[in-house]
């Protein structure tokens, strides 16, 4: 593939020596993550949670259980982990779908450290 004329200028100003060259800093630099939260409340059937989480986060049905339970008793677990947008959709698609069948289950989204 031929190179750009810029491409071919930095080469040549390298070759001259006329250009100081810095460190890069690793091109692997992963995004930060964000985490999807379901919290807790009194109304939503638990069986709609788990439907959720299975739906949703693509839990199976034994591991989606344990997870709505943990919310249950802890009143918030982290039931997944993603880019921001990813993370923004699913908690989106969370909340409207609950919305969309009168269920007030939620989620939100925070930083992951
Ligand atoms: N606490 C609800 C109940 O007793 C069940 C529930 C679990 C609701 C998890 C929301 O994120 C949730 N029916």
């Amino acid at each position: 593939m031929s190179e750009s004329r810029s491409e071919t200028r930095l080469q040549d100003e390298l070759l001259k020596g006329d250009l100081e060259v810095e460190a890069q800093k690793p091109a692997t630099k992963q995004p930060p993550r964000y985490q999807v939260v379901l919290l807790n409340d009194d109304y939503t059937p638990m069986e709609f949670v788990v439907h959720v989480l299975e739906t949703f986060f693509g839990f199976g049905r034994e591991k989606a259980t344990q997870l709505m339970l943990a919310v249950h008793k802890q009143g918030s677990a982290v039931v997944g982990i993603f880019t921001r947008d990813v993370a923004e959709t699913k908690s989106e698609q969370v909340n409207n779908y609950a919305q969309s069948h009168d269920h007030p289950l939620m989620s939100r989204v925070e930083a992951a450290d």
